[in-house]
């Protein structure tokens, strides 16, 4: 059982702690890669962290995982809402995946209370902050710990 994990982050996320402090903290996706290789260390597990803003390489790198990782955490922000083509991504691998949303979407508008990659997800983290990938990453330890 491969101890790579697949931090995967949509579109937006690159602006995280720049705009929108209310809403998603003050932290940047620079500040929370760091935070999940120091939790992944702890753990013994080795993180290949990306981000893009088009889903085709979001695609990509859950077709990579299928074969190179051990798991899968993803935020795919808005992608989450709409994208029936990450959800057959995800279906496609046997690996755990977990899916992390920084704030609370059943808080916020209705179009964000449902996610197609629910579906898929073995659980989701949402309203925790940028801690959320963290816990994931813990959560995901203990997941290939156990499998
Ligand atoms: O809460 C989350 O993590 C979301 O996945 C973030 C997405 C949003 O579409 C989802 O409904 C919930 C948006 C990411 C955009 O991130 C920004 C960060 C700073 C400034 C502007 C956008």
């Amino acid at each position: 059982m491969s101890k790579t994990v697949y931090v995967l982050n949509g579109p937006n996320l690159n602006l995280l702690g720049l705009r929108q402090p209310e809403i998603y903290g003050a932290e940047t996706l620079e500040d929370v890669e760091s935070a999940v290789r120091r939790t992944a260390d702890q753990f013994g597990l080795t993180v290949r962290f990306f981000q893009s803003n088009a889903e085709h390489d979001l695609i990509g790198w859950i077709q990579e995982a299928r074969t190179a990782a051990g798991g899968i955490v993803i935020n795919p922000a808005a992608y989450s809402h709409t994208s029936v083509a990450i959800l057959d991504a995800l279906n496609a691998c046997d690996c755990p995946v977990l899916e992390v949303h920084i704030s609370n979407i059943h808080k916020r508008e209705e179009f964000r209370h449902h996610s197609f990659v629910s579906r898929r997800a073995d659980g989701v983290i949402a309203g925790f902050g940028a801690q959320g990938y963290e816990l994931a990453i813990i959560r995901m330890a203990r997941l290939l710990e156990d499998g």
